[in-house]
């Protein structure tokens, strides 16, 4: 009885065997395959564009995703003339007739692909994001942030303390930025930055001393 019982069960083995053989070989090779689709893209430490700043390139993804931020440039965009081009690090952003945005180039890891249906998050909100498309050449994703329009605040040149006049105190306050003994912000940088390069610098200094002497207008 115990033989037949035995028999019977090495019997169910051999059967069951090749069925589950089966059953692995038919599911490993998809498991492989199939990439992890990405339904939400996160990108963080956007800094819209700012009179008379620098673009800032500091956007960053968070750590462990299947995806990264390849590359970024901002670009202007003048609607009258039709001129686009990029803004690189050292530009400034000082048209008032242009209207500015960043193109963000996304990929993927290895066993990665982005879903049809991605949403874009910009520090957590979608209010930044314009548009997205695949490139035609490459597993690139473009992310396009929404026009941004610059606009110069009040200001006399030269006038750093905000007195309406150009006195030698303009100079000095320019000169201790430049040395980084103060910091000037807002109207009272874009006054001590004379030739609006986006620093005020030494050079700025003289050239607001020499109006504040009278030597230039
Ligand atoms: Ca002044
Ligand atoms: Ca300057």
């Amino acid at each position: 009885m115990l033989k037949r019982s035995l028999s019977l069960l090495v019997a169910m083995l051999l059967l069951l065997a090749p069925l589950s053989a089966l059953a692995r070989g038919a599911s490993a090779p998809s498991d492989e395959d199939e990439p992890v689709m990405i339904h939400t893209i996160e990108l963080f430490g956007f800094t819209p564009p700012v009179w008379g700043a620098h673009p800032d390139y500091e956007l960053t993804v968070p750590e462990g995703q299947g995806y990264y931020l390849d590359f970024s440039t901002w670009w202007f965009y003048v609607p009258e003339t039709g001129d686009v081009g990029r803004i690189w690090e050292d530009g400034v952003f000082n048209d008032p007739s242009a209207l500015y945005y960043q193109d963000l180039e996304i990929r993927v890891y290895e066993g990665y692909d982005i879903a049809d249906d991605v949403s874009v998050l910009i520090d957590g909100s979608a209010e930044y994001v314009d548009s997205h498309c695949w490139s035609f050449n490459a597993p690139l994703y473009h992310v396009y942030t929404v026009e941004f329009g610059v606009f110069a605040p009040d200001f006399v040149p030269g006038d750093c303390d905000g007195d309406q006049s150009v006195t030698a105190t303009d100079a000095v306050l320019a000169l201790r930025h430049a040395m980084g003994l103060t910091v000037l912000e807002g109207a009272a940088f874009l006054a001590g930055d004379m030739d609006a390069n986006g620093a005020v610098s030494i050079s700025d200094a003289v050239i607001i001393l020499r109006m504040a002497m009278g030597l230039t207008e």
